[in-house]
């Protein structure tokens, strides 16, 4: 039976290129995102492979997140697949320069985005007794790196509820994984930097990870047989060992 995926920030980077590759591998997609541009572009042309809606919100706003997965057509409503991947770093600053701004939309969106996004949709899986849940942590979940503090605190928090939902979700057979990539050239260093041209060296002199490589991944871990669930994946470049560790040209 063809399978629905919901896919928190299709509208760039990893998460666009999930809904790229589960297009081609026929699955129903629900893309969401803030630029409404985008999603009805991308919507446009994976519709030729697949069925797909999509979902103009914030995922730090809890009632807007609730109204539209209430809102979804007959055809959309029963989601086997959650992709919570919507998230970003904002700002790069010792703790004690840290702007406050930055702090809030990292732990709005990568924390409690996550946590209202899956709130909504993981009681249809529970009375199915089925699904899966995927969640984009990062190595920066595993790690902590220097000014890194808040994002890297985001995401050892959705390690953590990855964690969490696996346990309490298990007696529903509801599968839990986390996916932890290393550096992924996206439009990551763009929001992180504010569109300051620094973001532009962030991958120099090394071959970072693209968008495609984690999409393939997040395809195989959807597609292991009932019995197998991938619960945690850490993911570098090549040419990266650990956070902080990186092969660059000297
Ligand atoms: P991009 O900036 O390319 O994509 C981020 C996506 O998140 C966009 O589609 C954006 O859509 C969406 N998004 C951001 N804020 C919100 C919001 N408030 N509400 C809804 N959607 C939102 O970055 P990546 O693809 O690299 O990032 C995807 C995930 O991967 C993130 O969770 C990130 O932390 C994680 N990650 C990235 C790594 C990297 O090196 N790139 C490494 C490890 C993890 P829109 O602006 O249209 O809303
Ligand atoms: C993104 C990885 O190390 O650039 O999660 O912060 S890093």
């Amino acid at each position: 039976m063809t399978r629905t995926a919901l896919i928190t920030g299709a509208t760039s980077g990893i998460g666009k290129a999930t809904a790229y590759e589960f297009a081609k591998h026929n699955i129903n997609l629900i893309l969401c995102g803030r630029r409404q541009d985008r999603l009805i572009a991308i919507k446009k042309e994976l519709e030729k492979l697949t069925k797909v809606h999509i979902l103009n919100f914030d995922v730090s706003n809890k009632i807007e997140t609730f109204k539209v997965i209430e809102s979804l057509p007959e055809d959309f409503k029963h989601i086997d697949i959650l992709i919570n991947n919507a998230g970003n770093a904002h700002g790069l600053d010792p703790i004690q320069s840290g702007n406050m701004d930055d702090w809030d939309a990292m732990i709005d969106i990568n924390v409690k985005g996550l946590l209202y996004v899956s709130k909504a949709i993981m009681p249809q899986m529970i009375d199915r007794k089925s699904g899966h849940i995927i969640n984009i942590g990062s190595s920066a979940g595993k790690e902590v790196y220097p000014k890194g503090n808040v994002y890297c605190g985001t995401k050892h928090a959705v390690l953590a509820i990855t964690e969490g939902m696996r346990i309490d979700l298990n007696p529903f057979g509801i599968k839990v994984s986390a996916v932890n990539p290393g550096a992924v050239e996206t439009e990551f260093s763009k929001v992180r930097f504010k569109g300051d041209k620094i973001a532009d060296d962030v991958y120099k002199g090394f071959e970072a990870l693209q968008a495609e490589d984690i999409a393939e991944i997040i395809y195989f871990v959807v597609s292991r047989p009932n019995h197998v669930n991938i619960a945690d994946l850490l993911v570098f470049p090549t040419a990266q060992a650990s956070c902080t560790i990186l092969k660059k040209e000297l």
